[in-house]
């Protein structure tokens, strides 16, 4: 790329005249509008469950669920302040429902996965059927459903919300609008969905438009399962141990449209060999305890030492490892499906020496 070119008087003048009109000049701003590699402002950032929790029981005494509509911490990312933003595209936040709390229904065109954290049987109604939820249960409320949260249980529930909001703001396609009770209407009964659609079979005749998988509730114990039977086979991919992506049943594509959701085990004692996607992933560590040594565009080198129910962030396009102190399970999500769809996503896969080169 050529250097910037020199700002005279007589341009610097030229410039002032024309901004009037709405106009500027590329050649001032060319090179900070097309980079040679991606430079994102989020930043590698670890949520400890154990620093979190203690703010987010005390939420509970400060707001209730139905005043807040929804009582939620926000995971901010300190490269994105006030921004509300867990990485660039993504929103992130923990929710707490207590027993007998009912967060009221709306809806929205942003779409919302929650991953429970802690906490059991609780439950989201989404499009007139309840999912009752457990821990590392991934659970779907596609755009523009009606959905709304209630804790039937005797005990505080904790899920990460993650949402495609900066997505829908940048696209400029917000809407939103209340339901006229705190509760939907149901049409079907829990676990409607996973019967119909999530048990590798399909009503014949069954057609949908919406870009959303129809299973809104994929629960842990199948998931945990498929990565357990699939260990057997030590087929450890060196970058990732074993990662399966979520998928939806009717077209084999991401589960949502707009964020992808991965499960991922890591056997005891593997170290991964450096890798890098243009995605920034939202990592939240379901079992066991581990490291993830992550090095940014700037060279700085940064460890966290997660553990269970911990939220941590990787920028996109940043080497990175993880070591496995034990076995480990890590849920995951980024904006791979809309950049996949873009034909901008981009990864590579490195060893020490190329990590270490770059
Ligand atoms: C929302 O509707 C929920 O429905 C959670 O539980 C978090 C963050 C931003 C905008 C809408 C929910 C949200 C949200």
């Amino acid at each position: 790329m050529h250097t910037q070119p020199e700002i005279t008087p007589e341009r610097q003048a030229y410039y002032d005249r024309m901004a009037p009109q709405h106009l500027a000049p590329l050649w001032e701003r060319l090179r900070g509008l097309i980079k040679k590699e991606p430079q994102p402002k989020t930043q590698p950032v670890h949520w400890r469950y154990d620093d979190v929790r203690p703010f987010l029981m005390e939420s509970g005494q400060v707001i209730t669920a139905k005043e807040a509509e929804r009582r939620v911490l926000i995971l901010e990312n300190p490269g994105l302040p006030g921004q509300s933003r867990a990485t660039s595209t993504m929103y992130a936040g923990l929710q707490l429902i207590l027993p007998g709390e009912v967060a009221p229904a709306h809806r929205h065109s942003q779409s919302a996965l929650r991953f429970v954290i802690e906490g059991k049987d609780a439950y989201t109604a989404v499009d007139g059927e309840k999912t009752y939820m457990r821990p590392g249960d991934f659970v779907i409320t596609p755009s523009w459903t009606w959905h709304d949260h209630g804790n039937e249980s005797d005990q505080p529930m904790v899920w990460m919300d993650g949402l495609d909001v900066p997505v829908v703001e940048i696209l400029d396609c917000q809407f939103a609008e209340g339901y006229p009770e705190d509760r939907q209407i149901l049409s079907r009964p829990a676990g409607d969905s996973l019967a119909r659609y999530g048990a590798g079979l399909m009503p014949v005749g069954f057609e949908t438009r919406s870009r959303t998988s129809p299973i809104f509730n994929y629960p842990y114990e199948r998931t945990r399962e498929a990565l357990s039977t699939m260990a057997k086979t030590q087929d450890w991919d060196p970058c990732h141990g074993l990662m399966l992506r979520y998928v939806n049943p009717v077209d084999g594509d991401w589960a949502m449209p707009t964020m992808g959701t991965f499960m991922q085990l890591l056997p005891k004692g593997l170290k991964t060999v450096p890798y890098r996607s243009t995605d920034a992933m939202v990592v939240s560590p379901v079992e066991g305890k581990g490291r993830t040594t992550i090095t940014t565009a700037d060279g700085r080198v940064t460890s966290f030492d997660w553990q269970a129910r911990d939220v941590f962030v990787i920028p996109g396009w940043a080497w990175h490892t993880h070591e496995a102190a034990d076995e480990v399970v890590l849920f995951s999500f980024s904006d791979r499906p809309v950049q996949d769809k873009l034909g901008l996503w981009r990864e590579m896969r490195g060893n020490a020496s190329s990590a270490a080169a770059s």
